[in-house]
């Protein structure tokens, strides 16, 4: 439940991580110098913008004719050219908090700094002379604020400066917080820093000659932002002063910094500087409330508030290789161990739940490529939402994991996206319902990027997020059946997107219905007309569009019929479902990545999107499909086991639904494998120090896949069944992992032990009927009471034949 270190962190993937899910800071934990690299998540450039091309529409026709003819290369030129948008915008840093301390001329001896997991602390302690100096940092979601509490051993020893500073345009100031009455006291005061964000910045890998464009002079249109930090101390002469140039504390025995920031961000449709919102009292009252409390109180109502949701899960595996020193640090631990060490996994999956739990809450931003942490004015990527994997990847052990409150920020965000997508199906398309492309951000583009002309259709030419963004309220309502969520919320988001995808379906020759054009996303194929000319991405009925529109209509139509509504809607969903293209198997008995039997630009690519039947999806299964199954198992082995981070984490999921765990096990330990810098390298996978998750660069996805790799191996519940360790590695001999949640309203314990189920623990939330499985063949089933434990042992299973 630790990750622990022997010295402060040196580079950014060294430090810890700490989020309430809006605020976000990176701990480095230096001796003489702390540094917090701090973020609040609706911080970004620009603004609202329209960038429908309604040039899309009228290139479409020709688009498809081309491709039609098989002339590849010209539909992909015509298509970069007339159906592009603009590129979205940057998730920005909000700046540092440095503290810089005066520890005198003793000798620095002990140092220890670690994320106590238990507890979403961090803490750094070391000894300079005979005193030893403690520092906790947390960020509370109830308090609304980082917490950062400073100690001595030695009476009157803690004397230091803290300082504010951003890479945006800011400046700092004393701020007077008091007046009679305050919580805070009467003369109480914060260090200020203010600032606005660019209202326009190009991604890092394009640039306009102007990658930042701040407002004009008498321009509001960048978003405003306010960082406040306000002490209290204790120690008989401790005194505090503020400044415009800092905030400085001289001998005190105990110090609480309280920091807390604010934006103008008002809603993806408002412009950020002209909402009104004053950022600078939007931060002053929690600070105020803050600051007005005993540490204690902050400290226990973070815990509790935390613990809520972390403890509802409990992993714990046994047999494996593992380390027998607790004091070995965890970037050591990885390099000698890795994946041989289950408390390693344990920790790996445990990680993932903290930062779900740090960087997405109800009422804040989804967490975006990097979850809420990134130093960079042009991040990798713009640190957006990547909606052809990572975004929804990062929500993969929402439901299973428990953390169904978590899953909130995305269901939130893709009801933005449903508006700005209708405008966007309607100009670029003449569609009905709503679409989005590869990647957006916080004004909820909907558009493809590519400034227009620009971007590689390979990535920038898919209308499918909607799609697939859509998975994730119908799995919302799986795992916890609200019909009065679903009629209310869930279902219009999935509706618009299965109109998008009716009106986008066009008949074939053949009249099977296919989409045009169609990319699997980011890979290309060698044209067989043309096999020494440029590999190209476009064609006609991508495995991976099919089988996301097979997907949404599925659900539609099983939401709909739960609703009991929408008959007429249901029918025609049915009948298109009927006449979309079926899928292929590919001469080397791999399941066609696109409805012709093209070779593969990169048979090791890093997106397995032609499997999305397999996972997240459902419709390739051993026992429904088992040809298409078999074969979507030898395009995964035909792609091999490297990967990006994100690729290896999805590749966990994949062969757990292929109930082939020890290959899970594989996958797992090669992200555990050690990557020691932040390099670009756009290949081969891994951890950091901090165990973020790397791309390379740091990625979030690959972390939240890990996690949900692990509990994907132990139970599914995708088939209308539940099954019970459907792909345990023989290293996990023993173990029991609980609170897992499975479709229908079930939580579920389970151990086992010598690779057998011992015993499962399924609460029924909602009553009805359970059936249970496990890989041995053995089957349960019963009719359930709403609030009722089953128990079932080996020995109460009837055994299939
Ligand atoms: C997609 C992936 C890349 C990266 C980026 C953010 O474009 O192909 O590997 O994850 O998103």
């Amino acid at each position: 439940m630790r990750l622990h270190y022997r010295k402060s962190a040196q580079v950014w993937t060294e430090a810890l991580p700490v989020g309430n899910g809006r605020l976000g800071a990176m701990v480095f934990g230096g001796i003489e110098t702390e540094r917090l690299q701090l973020n609040e998540d609706s911080l970004w450039s620009g603004g609202p913008k329209i960038g429908t091309n309604p040039r899309a529409k009228e290139a479409l026709p020709a688009v498809r004719r081309l491709l039609a003819e098989e002339k590849y290369a010209e539909a992909e030129e015509l298509c970069r050219r007339e159906m592009l948008g603009p590129y979205v915008q940057s998730y920005l840093p909000l700046g540092d908090l440095t503290i810089g301390f005066e520890h005198g001329n003793f000798a620095r001896t002990r140092y220890t700094r670690e994320l106590d997991l238990a507890n979403a602390i961090v803490k750094v302690e070391y000894d300079v002379g005979d005193a030893t100096y403690t520092r906790e940092i947390w960020a509370s979601h109830p308090a609304q604020a980082i917490v950062i509490r400073l100690r001595c051993s030695k009476p009157g020893a803690l004397s230091f400066a803290a300082k504010m500073g951003s890479p945006l345009r800011s400046r700092t100031s004393l701020l007077e917080l008091g007046g009679e009455g305050s919580a805070a006291g009467a003369n109480a005061c914060a260090f200020a820093l203010r600032g606005v964000a660019p209202k326009h910045a190009d991604p890092n890998y394009y640039s306009s000659g102007a990658p930042f464009v701040y407002d004009a002079p008498g321009e509001q249109e960048g978003m405003r932002f306010a960082a406040l930090l306000g002490v209290r101390l204790e120690g008989d002469r401790a005194k505090a002063d503020i400044d415009a140039g800092g905030l400085y504390v001289s001998e005190a025995s105990s110090a609480t910094l309280i920091l807390t920031a604010a934006t103008s961000f008002g809603g993806a449709d408002r412009v950020p500087g002209q909402t009104g919102i004053d950022e600078v009292a939007l931060a002053a009252a929690p600070l105020i409330q803050a600051l007005g409390a005993p540490d204690e109180h902050l400290r226990a109502g973070h815990v509790a508030d935390y613990r809520a949701l972390f403890d509802r899960v409990k992993l714990s595996l046994g047999g494996g290789e593992r380390s027998t020193d607790p004091d070995l640090p965890t970037d050591e631990r990885i390099e000698r161990f890795g994946a041989s060490d289950p408390h390693l996994v344990e920790l790996l999956f445990n990680y993932g739940r903290y930062l779900m739990i740090a960087s997405s809450r109800p009422g804040t931003r989804p967490a975006n490529l990097q979850g809420i942490w990134n130093e960079m004015t042009r991040p990798p990527w713009s640190s957006n939402w990547t909606l052809n994997i990572n975004a929804e990847m990062n929500y993969w052990p929402a439901e299973t994991c428990n953390l169904a409150e978590c899953h909130e920020p995305l269901l939130g965000f893709i009801g933005d996206l449903a508006k700005t997508g209708e405008r966007t199906a309607a100009v670029n398309y003449g569609a009905r319902g709503w679409t989005a492309h590869h990647n957006s951000d916080i004004w909820a583009q909907s558009e493809p990027v590519g400034a227009f002309g620009h971007g590689d259709p390979s990535w920038a030419f898919w209308p499918m997020a909607g799609a697939w963004l859509a998975q994730h309220p119908w799995e919302h309502y799986a795992f916890h059946p609200d019909k009065i969520w679903l009629r209310e919320k869930g279902y219009p988001l999935m509706k618009g997107a299965a109109l998008f995808c009716l009106d986008w379906l066009i008949e074939d020759e053949n009249g099977y219905l296919v989409t045009s054009p169609a990319t699997s996303p980011e890979h290309r194929f060698v044209n067989p007309n043309d096999p020494e000319g440029p590999r190209t991405s476009l064609s006609i009925a991508s495995t991976m569009d099919l089988s996301l529109i097979r997907d949404l209509f599925a659900n539609c139509i099983r939401a709909a019929a739960d609703l009991g509504i929408d008959e007429s809607f249901r029918g025609e969903l049915e009948e298109a479902q009927a006449k979309l293209l079926p899928l292929q198997i590919g001469k080397y008995g791999q399941l066609q990545e696109w409805s012709q039997d093209f070779e593969d630009e990169d048979v090791h690519h890093r997106h397995v999107s032609h499997l999305f039947g397999v996972y997240p999806g459902r419709e390739l299964t051993a026992e429904g499909t088992p040809e298409l199954f078999e074969a979507a198992r030898r395009s995964l082995e035909r792609r091999g086991d490297d990967g990006t981070g994100w690729s290896l984490g999805w590749k966990i999921s994949l062969w757990a639904r292929f109930r082939q765990g020890d290959r899970s096990l594989q996958l797992i330990s090669k992200l555990l494998t050690l990557v020691r810098s932040n390099s670009e390298k756009p290949e081969g996978g891994g951890v950091y120090p901090n165990l973020f998750d790397a791309h390379p660069p740091f990625q979030i996805d690959g972390n939240f896949a890990a996690t949900a790799g692990i509990a994907e191996m132990l139970l599914q519940s995708h088939l209308g069944y539940l099954e019970l360790l459907p792909a345990l590695p023989a290293a996990w001999r023993s173990g029991s992992i609980s609170g897992l949640r499975a479709r229908g309203g079930f939580e579920v314990d389970l151990e086992w032990a010598d690779g057998k189920l011992a015993l499962a623990r399924i609460l029924s939330l909602l009553g009805g009927a359970l059936e249970v499985r496990t890989g041995s063949g053995g089957r349960w089933s019963r009719q359930t009471e709403a609030g009722s434990v089953y128990e079932i042992r080996e020995r109460d299973l009837r055994m299939d034949d």
